[in-house]
């Protein structure tokens, strides 16, 4: 510990920082001594060297790690949730209320008799917090407080950098932020969006008509509080959906123009951290989570949207898949050969490749467990070169090589004269009452920038929303849309994580696990003979902070044990093609019950994925269940393992009434607006309409009429691409110039 008693290497920063969080001294006192009892200064293991000895010496109270908690946890945790948690943090200040929130370990047989939580000894803490994580019948949700705390306390202690962009435990950790090789990032002249794209953060009133008008803009500045934009084609969202559309309606000579809330960064720009990087490319900083907290999702916000910081896995629509929307479903799109050619201009444009040069070690790891197991592991198609070996691309990648839409259709879309608004939210689309059925006459949108006075109103023939499947329902909603499947129908790929544990030297697959080709192999749980199974095994790329974040904290000393492991962990994921879903009609407020057959098929996946770590060597092999559960793995008997695996199982989440709980995940959101061929199957119609709005169409992931069971960016792109040329097709044809 430093002189002034901060973090070593976070000195200078302190002093500096301005917190807003609103917590009192008292709070902030709470909350530092359950810090420092998740991560409590410890002796470290024999001969070590500086690195992991000031590792093992660190606490999790020193300053700023809990002040940059609980400026991060008001920031991006629910205000609700935080009010109840700050209750909890003010009784553990006092004696009584330590009492109540704790129990009888507060108790001493000598004066003072009673002590309040910070004052207790460091062991009695880290008791405390055990039992809290095991805690399933209280009075309080005590267990959802472990899980908030926790989770926020490790993500700040291993992504918290200072000026140099450095974490002190990184060194320790086997961690290393490399600037990608040299000659691959090209300084550029000219960023790629450059002539089209309007940064309205930059803005105020004065200069931004001026800018739309030099980009051949009709402005309007209006007396009722408005900016008139007038285009062909308004567009919602740069992700997948919207970055096709853009490039498709553009091309076919119409004046698009793009919104999108998230910022524009180029590859120079990614400063490939953690913290950082999850903070702008990630909606709400990458924390998301279901209403319960059960499932963690992750979705891009930036142009480009889940395309920039996607895990580069670009798999066509499965047959089987297809021909269940085309037949059951009847959306005869799906069926055409439209829709197969479309899939080959995608993966063209994206430049797919059919196979890797060089597998990143956790690749390597799924494919030689799977050959050991004798079973079946395909090899994944990537729109990166084959050569590409730069696992930090989920942080945006640094060489420029993996083409996200914000290389691909949105360069496309400015050549074709498109613009491209950033920093810049849609709030409500702008519906006329018409014969009937509404009619769409474009979006009304706030610029982030104070220094625009007034809000934007896109007039437009045509509207896309194409803001992902979890922000388009509470578009339509907030602009008075009823269609009942309007943010219902929410599918999410849940997904439940494995991990295996390999020394480095032995007769494993060389490499760390943040390194490689991110996803480049997958296998079928239903190869192995269950053609029911709907469930998936891939590799998971997570920094060491969201590592830390997730995995199971069962002592002080086993999180630091494991944390120096890290770079030799492989984690595989189960990922299931889930026939549960969830609702989304508020932003932010998601629900979603997994039922009985996806968790069958969940856990099937996750024991397969054990099986397949110790077939490739692993030493030690666990889950991320709140126990820590994990078996040493060397040599084991296949009659131990299976027993081991018998006791593996898809639990529910921190506000279960079970005794075991576990986080799940998601990167797959599908299906919240869903295509039907009537108003009763679906919230647009087979072209992607709005069965109540004319003008006003949908292209992204929540139009899909079910979950997919594989990466679903090709299928997305795919499908906007079929839709908006349709779009185009009508828009020639006069259709929509009422
Ligand atoms: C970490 C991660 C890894 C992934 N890896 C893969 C992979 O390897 N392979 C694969 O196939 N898929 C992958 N995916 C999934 C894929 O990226 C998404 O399914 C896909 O991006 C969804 O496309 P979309 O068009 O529906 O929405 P998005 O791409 O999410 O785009 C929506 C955009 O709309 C913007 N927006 C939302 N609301 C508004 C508003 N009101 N006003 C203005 N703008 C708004 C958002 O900021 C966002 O940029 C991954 C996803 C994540 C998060
Ligand atoms: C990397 O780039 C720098 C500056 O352009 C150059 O000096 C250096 O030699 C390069 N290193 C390698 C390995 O190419
Ligand atoms: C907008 O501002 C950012 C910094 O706030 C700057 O990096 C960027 O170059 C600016 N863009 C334009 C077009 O001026
Ligand atoms: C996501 O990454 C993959 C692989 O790098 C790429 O093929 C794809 O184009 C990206 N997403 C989009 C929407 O382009
Ligand atoms: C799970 O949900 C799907 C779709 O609603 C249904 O077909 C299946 O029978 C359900 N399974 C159970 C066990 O309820
Ligand atoms: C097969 C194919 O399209 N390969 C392309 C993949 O992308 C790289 C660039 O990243 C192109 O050079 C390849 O031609």
């Amino acid at each position: 510990m430093a002189e002034d008693g901060s973090h070593p290497l976070l000195r200078g920063r302190t002093n500096q920082s301005k917190y807003i969080h609103g917590f009192s001294t008292s709070q902030i006192q709470s909350l530092a001594a359950i810090c420092e009892a998740f991560i409590p200064p410890i002796p470290s293991p024999p001969n070590p060297n500086q690195s992991i000895r000031s590792f093992y010496a660190a606490s999790g109270s020193q300053s700023p790690v809990p002040q940059e908690i609980a400026e991060k946890m008001v920031k991006r945790y629910p205000a609700e949730a935080m009010s109840f948690l700050k209750i909890v943090l003010m009784l553990l200040s006092t004696k009584l209320g330590s009492l109540l929130v704790c129990g009888f370990i507060c108790l001493d047989t000598k004066w003072p008799f009673i002590h309040s939580f910070s004052d207790l000894g460091l062991n009695k803490r880290e008791k405390i917090l055990q039992k809290w994580s095991n805690t399933y019948k209280s009075f309080i949700p005590i267990r959802v407080v472990f899980m908030m705390i926790k989770l926020m306390c490790f993500y700040i202690f291993f992504s918290l950098t200072d000026e140099n962009a450095e974490n002190p435990t990184w060194e320790a950790v086997g961690y290393e932020v490399k600037p990608p090789n040299n000659g691959s990032v090209k300084p550029r002249k000219q960023r790629p969006l450059e002539k089209g794209l309007i940064e309205t953060q930059n803005e105020s009133d004065a200069t931004f008509m001026e800018l739309l008008k030099s980009k051949v803009l009709e402005v309007k500045d209006c007396e009722d509080g408005f900016y008139d934009i007038k285009c062909d084609v308004v567009i919602v969202g740069s992700g997948c959906g919207g970055g096709v559309a853009a490039a498709v309606l553009s091309g076919s000579g119409h004046k698009v123009v793009v919104i999108e809330k998230g910022h524009y960064y180029v590859p120079e720009d990614y400063s490939l951290l953690e913290g950082p990087s999850m903070d702008e490319l990630y909606e709400n900083g990458g924390i998301l989570s279901t209403l319960d907290g059960k499932i963690t999702i992750f979705a891009g916000s930036t142009v480009g949207g889940g395309s920039s910081v996607n895990w580069s896995a670009a798999i066509k629509t499965p047959d089987d898949v297809l021909e269940e929307w085309a037949v059951d479903k009847k959306i005869p799109l799906f069926g055409s050969s439209d829709y197969r050619s479309a899939m080959e201009v995608v993966c063209d444009r994206i430049g797919v490749t059919q196979s890797c040069k060089d597998e990143g070690f956790q690749n390597k790891v799924l494919r030689r467990g799977c050959e050991n197991l004798g079973l079946l592991v395909e090899t994944i198609p990537q729109n990166a070169s084959e050569d590409h070996y730069c696992g930090s691309c989920c942080y945006g990648c640094r060489t420029g090589d993996k083409k996200g839409t914000d290389s691909t259709w949105l360069v496309d879309a400015v050549n074709n004269g498109a613009l491209i608004l950033t920093g810049c939210k849609a709030e409500r689309f702008v519906l006329e009452e018409s014969k009937g059925r509404k009619r769409c006459r474009g979006v009304i949108a706030n610029a982030e920038s104070r220094t625009i006075t007034r809000k934007l109103r896109f007039k437009a023939r045509v509207t896309v929303s194409a803001c992902g499947s979890l922000l388009t329902p509470p578009l339509m909603v907030s602009s008075g849309l009823t269609n009942r499947h309007i943010g219902r129908n929410l599918h999410l790929h849940p997904v439940l994580l494995a991990w295996g544990y390999f020394p480095s030297g032995s007769k494993t697959p060389a490499g760390k696990c943040y390194e490689g080709g991110i996803i480049t192999s997958l296998h079928k749980v239903r190869s192995i003979g269950d053609p029911s199974n709907r469930a998936i095994v891939e590799v998971a790329s997570m920094g060491p902070a969201s590592f830390a974040a997730l995995f199971p904290w069962v002592s002080g000393v086993d999180m630091k044990d494991q944390m120096i492991k890290y770079p030799r962990i492989t984690k595989l994921f189960s990922l299931v093609r889930d026939e549960s879903s969830g609702q989304v009609q508020a932003e932010g407020k998601i629900t979603y019950r997994l039922n009985e057959t996806d968790k069958g098929n969940l856990r099937t996946g996750l024991r397969q994925a054990l099986r397949i770590l110790v077939a490739a060597g692993a030493e030690e092999v666990g889950t991320f269940r709140n126990d820590g559960q994990r078996i040493k793995s060397n040599g084991i008997k296949n009659i131990d393992l299976e027993a081991f695996l018998d006791t593996v199982t898809a639990p529910g989440g921190p506000k279960s009434r079970s005794e075991n709980w576990i986080v799940y995940c998601s990167a797959h959101q599908m299906g919240s607006c869903r295509m039907g061929c009537n108003e009763n199957e679906g919230a647009v119609d087979v072209n992607g309409e709005s069965w109540e709005a004319r003008g006003l169409f949908v292209c992204d992931a929540s139009i899909l009429p079910t979950a997919l069971g594989v990466n679903p960016m090709i299928t997305i792109e795919s499908t906007a691409y079929c839709v908006s040329t349709k779009i185009g097709q009508a828009l020639m044809k006069g259709v929509f110039s009422d």
